[in-house]
């Protein structure tokens, strides 16, 4: 248990190495926030994962600053003794927001285990030291550009291609990148862009032996999903519609999805993301680590949670080059083999660089207790 003195808040931004492109919306830069908690032990950092627009969920960065700054920031001052046991009630007052809740619980227990000398990845009962990594591929201008894209990651080691799709060249763009590499893991993920109308796509899909099919339906949607599942072969996989344990038991219990994308981010922090692990893990449900283009400080703390027993798919851990020229911390690198160190350090191992985070920082803000 320990006060925390003092939570600085800091909007920063990176170019991305190219754009990504996604059935929402297309991105060229990173702009997240980054949440740095002081207490008087040590001091921790936590990664917020929401975008500059809400795009992907109802949470954004401008959004989430306030959230952070007038409520849950304040909350934490309030309450006295912290500690990863009482965080998450904490923060219980404020409905939803589980983005910006995240990179506050994660903050708080970096700064925990920085002070304990225990790594996070040790901490969660990982049990392994180095990961398996997918890549997910942006929807490309061309079939000929996605098939380039694809080779070039295949030859880096990457053990798993995720495409994202949208309607009008899923099918063709699907077919072209298997009939070129019949035997690689190959997955598809639409970020809700169809319809239960559309279920000769997935059905013409089943031909490709994908992994799966990812967040093909509205997030809101799990009976849709369950219909949709028991219509085709293909593995379905949940993004955003599980935002907790709880909508990982509801949608596995529906038979929405056989498969969950855990990101820590999306459900709260690395607290829930282990109950979600915990919840699929006792249903036989495989999980993997999905990601939010995060810079070094959320990918390293992806990374603790994808060595989790229950992680046995390749996750969306990729390494810092394929999103950034400099990342903020020192690079997360990709072995030859297509698998990435668990960071073994106190907390999550990694900090950001203080020249890099002040060059990328375009705002800054300092939270006291009052
Ligand atoms: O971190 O490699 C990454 C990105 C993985 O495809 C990815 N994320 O729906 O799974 C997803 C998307 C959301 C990104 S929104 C910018
Ligand atoms: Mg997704």
């Amino acid at each position: 248990m320990t006060r925390v003195r003092e939570i600085e808040l800091r909007l920063v931004g990176l170019p991305l190495v190219r754009p990504f492109r996604t059935s929402f919306g297309e991105e060229t830069e990173k702009a997240c926030i980054l949440v740095r908690v002081e207490t008087e032990e040590a001091w921790g950092w936590g990664e917020c994962v929401t975008g500059a627009d809400p795009g992907f969920s109802e949470e954004f960065n401008e959004g989430a600053w306030l959230v952070l700054r007038d409520f849950l920031a304040p909350a934490i001052f309030g309450a006295g003794d912290v500690s990863s046991d009482n965080v998450e009630e904490m923060l219980g007052g404020v409905r939803g927001n589980p983005m910006a809740k995240a990179a506050l619980v994660n903050a708080v227990l970096d700064a925990e285990l920085r002070a304990r000398g225990m790594s996070l990845a040790a901490y969660l009962g990982a049990d392994r030291d180095r990961v398996a990594c997918g890549v997910s591929v942006g929807i490309a201008p061309s079939a000929e550009r996605l098939l380039e894209e694809v080779e070039g990651y295949l030859s880096e080691g990457y053990r798993r291609i995720k495409l994202k799709i949208e309607p009008g060249t899923d099918v063709e763009r699907v077919s072209a990148v298997r009939a070129a590499h019949p035997q690689i893991l190959l997955s598809v993920d639409a970020n809700a862009a169809y319809g239960l109308e559309d279920v000769g796509v997935f059905r013409a899909l089943d031909a490709f032996d994908l992994l799966m099919v990812e967040q093909p339906l509205h997030h809101e949607d799990l009976i849709e999903h369950a219909r949709l599942q028991r219509a085709i072969r293909t593995d379905l996989c949940l993004d955003e519609s599980v935002r907790s344990a709880a909508d990982a038991r509801a949608a596995l219990e529906l038979g929405a999805c056989r498969i969950v994308n855990i990101k820590q981010g999306r459900v709260g922090g690395v607290l829930e993301a282990k109950r979600v692990h915990d919840v699929c893990l006792e249903r036989e449900a495989p999980v993997w680590c999905g990601g939010m283009l995060e810079t070094g400080v959320g990918r390293a703390t992806n990374l603790a949670l994808a060595a989790l027993p229950g992680f046995t798919l390749p996750g969306d851990t990729s390494a810092s080059r394929r999103y950034f020229a400099e990342d903020l911390t020192e690079p997360h690198e990709l072995a030859p083999d297509g698998t990435m160190a668990v960071p073994s350090g106190p907390g999550i191992g990694v900090e950001p660089d203080p020249e890099r985070l002040d060059a990328a920082t375009r705002r800054r803000e300092r939270l006291r207790a009052t």
